[in-house]
């Protein structure tokens, strides 16, 4: 299940304590302090994982808490350090601190595979007594104890990071391209929203490149104040490079859905309008004559809105190669 909101509780490795201790040896009267300190306490890390799609595991495990640090001991040993506990978060994760006053603080942002992030650190440590000792004062009697840390909640936010993002009518045919282009295997069918949650793909071009692609469910008009599905989704294609447009040969009035589809963006997000952009006719196999029923379309979106729309066909591949190559070349103006 796709998961993309989620809360957890964290807590970081108290500091462990420094000891009074004094050296006890044969024939040593009165042996010197040698109480040692404390380990520290172990920090909660996250960690950016680009095979992690999804925040669902935050929803099961509740509290992830680091190693406490060990106290010292005599003979001036330090204690073990807490051992560190790490979260592992989909790229595009946002992470939040929820006061207990209701504030919320962004500790940061996980945009990169094995990139960390210390979200609470652990608790330092407390000295030991042969730490204490001065010239006026050689057997001290006194250590420090280790920090205690106290719980905090999280706030997890995932926006999914796509260079490309795919917007269209439910049954356009966004999922399909996506399989024709990637190794992703979306759920294709043939009726409205079939797809329900977000899904990347990453496409490869000739010469080793490739940009990531994300399908999303399909957007209605309404969809920017919650009707359908479409908008609870938006947010992951807020952050693409540049977006694809799909609008079916046969829909009715392509530039009236593509209008709309522009129009649910602004509304949801008037910055969203202004990202570069690629329009493309799909299922061009399922009209008789392809060359007749786009050149209409191809005139009007020229004319009225200077836009190159692309007609392809997942099916039978047509153009595919051709957008590929338009959406490496638009990526590469960004
Ligand atoms: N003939 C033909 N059929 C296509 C093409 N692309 C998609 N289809 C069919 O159109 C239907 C819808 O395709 P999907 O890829 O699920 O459409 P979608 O835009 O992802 O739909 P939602 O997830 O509901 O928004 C399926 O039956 C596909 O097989 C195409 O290029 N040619
Ligand atoms: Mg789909």
């Amino acid at each position: 299940m796709f998961i993309d909101y989620a809360k957890a509780r964290i807590k970081a490795g108290n500091g462990g304590d420094g000891v009074v201790s004094f050296r006890r040896e044969k024939f040593v009267a009165k042996g010197g302090p040698d109480g040692g300190d404390g380990g520290r306490g172990g920090d909660v890390i996250a960690v950016g994982d680009e095979n992690v799609n999804t925040l669902i595991t935050y929803r099961y495990t509740q509290l992830y808490a680091a190693g406490n640090g060990k106290n010292g001991s005599g003979s001036r040993k330090t204690g073990a350090a807490g051992e560190n506990v790490y979260m592992r978060m989909p790229l595009g994760t946002q992470v939040f601190l929820l006061k207990e006053d209701g504030k919320k603080i962004k500790l940061g942002e996980i945009t990169q595979h094995g990139e960390e992030l210390v979200l609470a650190r652990g608790g330092r440590a407390g000295k030991g007594n042969s730490n204490f000792a001065t010239a006026t004062n050689q057997a001290p009697r006194h250590a420090t104890l280790g920090k205690k840390t106290q719980e905090q909640e999280l706030e997890l936010v995932l926006k999914l990071m796509a260079d490309v993002g795919l917007v269209g009518f439910p049954n356009a045919g966004k999922s399909t391209l996506l399989s024709v282009l990637s190794s992703a295997r979306p759920k294709i069918a043939d009726y409205e929203f079939t797809t329900l949650e977000p899904m990347l793909g990453v496409v490869k071009g000739s010469d080793y490149r490739s940009f990531v692609m994300a399908d999303i469910p399909g957007i209605i008009e309404g969809a920017h104040e919650g009707k359908g599905l479409g908008h609870q989704f938006l947010q992951h294609i807020q952050r693409t490079a540049i977006l694809l447009f799909l609008i079916d040969i046969n829909t009715p009035d392509p530039i009236a859905a593509y209008q709309t589809l522009r129009s649910e963006l602004y509304l949801y997000d008037k910055y969203l309008d202004t990202r570069p952009f690629i329009v493309v006719i799909s299922k061009m196999d399922t009209v008789a004559d392809p060359d007749e029923a786009f050149a209409p379309i191809g005139k009007a979106f020229k004319e009225q809105f200077n836009v190159d729309a692309l007609p392809i066909s997942a099916v039978t591949h047509l153009n595919l190669d051709k957008l590929t190559h338009r959406i490496f070349e638009l990526l590469d103006e960004q």
